[in-house]
């Protein structure tokens, strides 16, 4: 077992929780944007749901390196639908608000406890939360322009599925 503080363990743990559920999130909302046949933001859906998932690995790999135990727990099942391409995005952008509190929940914890590995990690997600809730209110704001303009919403999900 790895002398690491017990309440950072488990606080770790539960953030490959959460960006296992960020990815579901987004994963859910491609699955409505196909339905919607706005394929480009499905695309964009699905990049994100896979940078997710890469966060979560970026955690992960952070415990097994230091010899602290991984505890995965159940994922809870995402929202399936939304009323319009603007209220997805809205939700992702209170979910990743949500994400920058956990984050800052974290690094918090880590300074107290004097977690240096950790903090040198979290300073990562620090920037990464920024950029996330960026591109996100980006997206949103662009939609609120567009409002009920179907040639504007068709522009935005072309520009949207270049997104690698
Ligand atoms: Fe992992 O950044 Fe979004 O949730």
């Amino acid at each position: 077992m790895a002398n690491v503080n017990q309440k950072i363990q488990k606080a770790l743990n539960e953030q490959i929780q959460h960006e296992l559920g960020s990815s579901y999130l987004y994963l859910a909302m491609a699955t409505y944007f196909y339905s919607q046949n706005l394929d480009g933001m499905a695309q964009w859906m699905r990049a994100q749901a896979k940078e997710e998932l890469a966060h979560a690995f970026k955690i992960y790999d952070h415990l097994i390196e230091r010899g602290i135990e991984v505890q995965l727990a159940a994922l809870a099942e995402p929202k399936k639908s939304w009323n319009s391409p603007l209220e997805a995005f809205e939700d992702a952008y209170k979910h990743e608000q949500f994400i920058t509190s956990k984050i800052n929940e974290l690094y918090k914890l880590a300074m107290e406890v004097s977690d240096n590995p950790a903090l040198v990690m979290l300073q990562w997600f620090i920037s990464e939360q920024v950029e996330e809730e960026a591109s996100v209110s980006k997206v949103v704001e662009t939609l609120k322009m567009i409002g009920n303009s179907g040639s504007g919403l068709v522009m935005l999900d072309r520009q949207l599925g270049k997104r690698e």
